[in-house]
């Protein structure tokens, strides 16, 4: 078993603040740990991101006076959503779910760690042009193909897609190892933007072994 060396196991965020009991918890999102665990599994190369706030984080709905979790502010880059803290720097919420299987992974990527600026997708922060380093980091270890899993489907796993397409990966979403936060619709339109996009969407046992 096991996956060509060109393809690199991208998962997103699967930390404590995303999973039920968790500041921003994604809706089943521990469901995630056991497909991603079987994945890691299939590859040979493993990366990780880590959504990583200082505790003054400008996607914080507490930072805006008079705003709530899930409404938005216009930010110097575009409206951005606002959150409840979650992810900070150095916290329990931050840390990985504590089944997820860490020990393979050869790089974690932390992202978000700007006060002013968000950061969804594992390869440019939310200005769309801020890159964190990982496009270089693959393209000089030689890898063309991406797999996606993680959370949440419609915000840090699709941005992250959406880019790595952008960018010339061959890339593919397993969508049984992703679980979505699905505000106003979001899950339905981040689905359609990654197949627009030639995004391949799939589920575990048809990921080719
Ligand atoms: C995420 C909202 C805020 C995610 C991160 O991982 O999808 N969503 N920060
Ligand atoms: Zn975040």
């Amino acid at each position: 078993m096991g996956t060509p060396d060109d393809s690199v196991l991208i998962i997103i965020d699967v930390q404590n603040d995303f999973c039920p009991g968790g500041a921003l918890a994604v809706p089943g999102g521990d469901e995630v740990v056991a497909p991603i665990n079987a994945l890691i599994e299939r590859f040979e190369h493993v990366v990780l991101t880590q959504d990583w706030h200082p505790d003054d984080h400008s996607s914080f709905a507490a930072r805006h006076e008079g705003k709530e979790p899930f409404g938005t502010t216009e930010m110097a880059y575009g409206t951005q959503t606002l959150w409840p803290d979650h992810c900070v720097q150095g916290t329990s919420g931050a840390e990985f779910h504590a089944d997820l299987d860490v020990t393979k992974a050869q790089l974690i990527i932390r992202k978000g760690f700007r006060a002013h600026i968000d950061s969804y997708s594992a390869f440019f922060e939310n200005d769309r042009d801020t890159p964190t380093g990982l496009a270089g980091y693959l393209r000089e270890r030689g890898y063309d193909k991406v797999v996606l899993a993680g959370l949440a489907t419609d915000f840090c796993v699709g941005h992250s897609a959406l880019d790595a397409a952008r960018l010339g990966f061959k890339t593919t979403v397993v969508m049984d190892a992703c679980r979505a936060i699905d505000l106003d619709g979001s899950l339905a339109a981040a689905v359609a933007q990654m197949r627009d996009a030639g995004v391949v969407l799939t589920e575990s046992v048809s990921l080719a072994a």
